[in-house]
């Protein structure tokens, strides 16, 4: 980390840092202060790294900075990892620890660690309507009178109690907090803070206590701030620790920190007990009920298929395609370079059959486009309404075949928003195993919104058969390969429970800002890719190279696959995404140039390719070149073997679509 120049540093005050556990209201808080977006979904896991801002709400504006959430400073996966770096990387900033009132338990936990760090901290007790609702009350003044720390009721959502962190933050100071830890390991806690080095302050006993817990994820830390005798001492002493308690030290800590939580919560925490479940919790419970859950399921795929299948993909699309583009845009655009442009070559470039305006554009924001948004709509609503967490519990069992469960069925259902999103998701899966498989199953075969649109349109167009083989190939190839790759793969499989957030009704605007912030990211991320790929085919063909590359690859599209020769530059560009090989059929089937079960072997490959050019980049970024470029060498020729099998399978059936 870079240090502010000397200047800047007196003066600057303080950077505040947002703590707590996992989806409690942080990036709505760091919303409000820093009057920017950050997304925030109703899922444990939406932040995985985190966000800098200015809080402009906050005296002096100090940086803001946003962190994923934790249940304990004690790591068990990589965004956990993040949020206890940055604490130990920022030893000045305050904490501002949100916390959910209704599980102040888990909140008291957290702020047990923070107080033996040292940190000067606030605590704000967010989602107070929900903890009304449920009959939990605290008594804040006299939790804030015993931890000797500003508590701050709020409920975010509504901006309530929010204009108490500006006025209070000046008296952020280190919770009184004492776990009456066995005397055995408060000494040994001494000596090792003692060999600690000075910069780390008040930190000391904190991190003390965290080395003799064995935490692993320290070691990094460790290499560069102690010497080796240090660490020696560390382990002696924690092996002495661990003979004289007869547990694990870490047992041992957690344990005299969960009976002093245990001993406040009596004093300040009351909750009714006889409250019937509400409307929303029955609903909530039905949503992931093994057997009552299939019908809620298949009654959000056949809205789904409504909002995007009929009313994106058909309805605005053909006000897109057909209305703007083909008969206002294209055309004129057409005239314009007949008329101004002297240049035949230039002409094409813009207007021609691989031209940016009536290819890269058309595709892009005539096709594609009206899918995305439409996309981006409806699952914002199952994000913010917690039904994906509860579909993930739901499936989780069938998910096991695929050596998946508890939390790594989550990315893979956030795989169908977006996969690279749902990559940087296995964050917050615990073991490497489990990051890895996830990341290739999403490349392999999640299809994200994009292409989910463009597929589910072309599907409409055939025989409802075709539907059924296609989700049957996908889910066989998902769930076969999965079961082998798990099999196969080293290192081992967790167990960690997915976390169900309570049912909440989504908020319009929240909606809205995420449904636009996806929509610029699309058409930042996507358009200039459309672009490079049409100019790709543009080069190709002026070159006359192209001609050549179908005539190349014709015994693989035309001979094995049975699709036309021209099939060849959908999948070339769908190299650079999917969605826009998708396109290219879209078009050729729109055209009558594919017959059902042509459509039908083109869209099972394209769905097993390799996502897009911005999913390799994550992949290689999170489990490095040589793993996603094997990951790659797998897929793409894997994809081709599964349809040339299709093709032959369904010629000799006979099947007609
Ligand atoms: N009813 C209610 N909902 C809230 C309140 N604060 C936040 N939420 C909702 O809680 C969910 C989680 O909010 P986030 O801000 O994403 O939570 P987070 O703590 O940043 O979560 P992670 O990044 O996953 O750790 C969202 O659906 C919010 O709309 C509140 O005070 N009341
Ligand atoms: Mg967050």
């Amino acid at each position: 980390m870079t240090s502010a120049p000397d200047s800047v540093a007196r003066f600057a005050p303080p950077p505040v840092l947002l703590v707590g556990n996992p989806n409690v209201g942080k990036s709505v808080i760091f919303g409000a202060l820093t009057k920017t977006y950050v997304t925030v979904s109703n899922y444990p896991g939406t932040t995985v790294e985190i966000t800098r801002g200015r809080a402009r709400l906050l005296a002096g504006v100090p940086e803001l900075i946003d962190t994923p959430g934790t249940n304990s400073l004690t790591p068990q996966s990589e965004d956990e990892q993040v949020t206890r770096d940055i604490l130990l990387a920022e030893p000045d900033a305050i904490v501002l620890q949100v916390g959910d009132t209704k599980n102040l338990r888990r909140v008291l936990y957290l702020t047990a660690q923070l107080a033996e760090l040292g940190r000067r901290q606030l605590l704000v007790l967010n989602l107070q309507d929900e903890a009304r609702d449920l009959g939990v009350r605290v008594e804040s003044g006299e939790l804030e009178r015993r931890l000797g720390i500003p508590v701050i009721p709020a409920t975010a959502t509504r901006n309530a109690g929010l204009d108490g962190i500006p006025h209070r933050l000046a008296e952020a100071t280190q919770a009184q907090f004492d776990s009456a830890y066995p005397a055995a390991i408060e000494r040994a806690a001494l000596e090792v803070a003692a060999a600690l080095p000075v910069d780390l302050g008040q930190a000391r006993r904190g991190v003390a206590l965290m080395l003799l817990a064995g935490d692993r994820t320290l070691a990094e830390w460790a290499r560069g701030h102690l010497t080796e005798q240090d660490v020696d001492l560390v382990e002696t002493r924690r092996a002495e620790l661990e003979r004289s308690l007869g547990c694990s030290t870490a047992v041992a800590i957690s344990r005299a920190r969960h009976r002093a939580v245990s001993e406040l919560l009596r004093a300040v925490f009351h909750a009714k007990r006889s409250r019937a479940g509400s409307m929303r919790d029955r609903l909530g419970a039905l949503s992931m009920h093994p057997v009552w859950g299939v019908p809620v399921l298949a009654g959000v795929l056949f809205v789904a298929y409504e909002v995007v299948g009929v009313f994106g993909a058909g309805t605005l699309v053909r006000l897109t395609e057909d209305g703007l583009f083909g008969k206002v845009i294209n055309p004129a655009a057409t005239a314009l370079s007949q008329r101004f442009i002297p240049w035949g070559w230039l002409r094409d470039l813009l207007v021609g059959p691989y031209g940016m305006v009536t290819m890269a554009l058309t595709y892009a924001i005539a096709i594609v486009l009206p899918v995305v948004g439409t996309f981006f709509v409806f699952f914002g609503l199952l994000e913010d309404s917690g039904y994906l967490p509860r579909l993930a519990v739901m499936v989780n069992r069938i998910f096991r075949i695929m050596g998946l469960n508890g939390k790594a069925v989550l990315p893979m259902i956030l795989g169908l928003g977006c996969d690279t999103m749902a990559t940087l998701t296995t964050r917050i899966l615990p073991t490497r195993k489990e990051r890895a498989l996830v990341t290739f199953l999403l490349a392999l075969g999640v299809p994200c919104s994009a292409q989910l649109g463009v597929v589910l349109a072309m599907l409409g167009s055939m025989a409802p058969l075709g539907t059924f083989i296609w989700g049957g190939v996908v889910a066989a190839t998902l769930f076969g390969v999965g079961w082998a790759a798990s099999r196969l793969m080293p290192g081992r499989s967790s167990d960690f429970l997915l976390e169900v957030p309570p049912i909440r009704v989504p908020s319009v605007g929240n909606i809205l800002i995420k449904t636009a912030a996806r929509t610029e990211w699309y058409l930042k991320e996507a358009v200039p890719l459309f672009v490079l790929g049409t100019l790709v085919l543009y080069l190709l063909d002026a070159t006359g190279a192209l001609p050549r590359l179908e005539l190349f690859s014709r015994p693989l599209v035309v001979g094995l696959l049975g699709l036309p020769p021209q099939a060849a530059d959908s999948f070339l560009v769908g190299f650079l995404r999917r969605d826009y090989g998708a396109a290219g059929f879209f078009l050729l089937r729109q055209h009558g140039q594919l017959d059902g079960l042509q459509s039908l072997v083109a869209l099972v490959v394209i769905t097993l390719f390799v996502p897009c050019i911005a999913n390799v980049f994550v992949m290689i970024k999170e489990r490095g070149f040589k793993t996603a470029a094997a990951m790659i060498a797998f897929i793409v020729p894997f994809a081709f073997a599964v349809g040339a099998v299709l093709n032959w399978v369904l010629r000799g059936v006979g099947v007609h679509l």
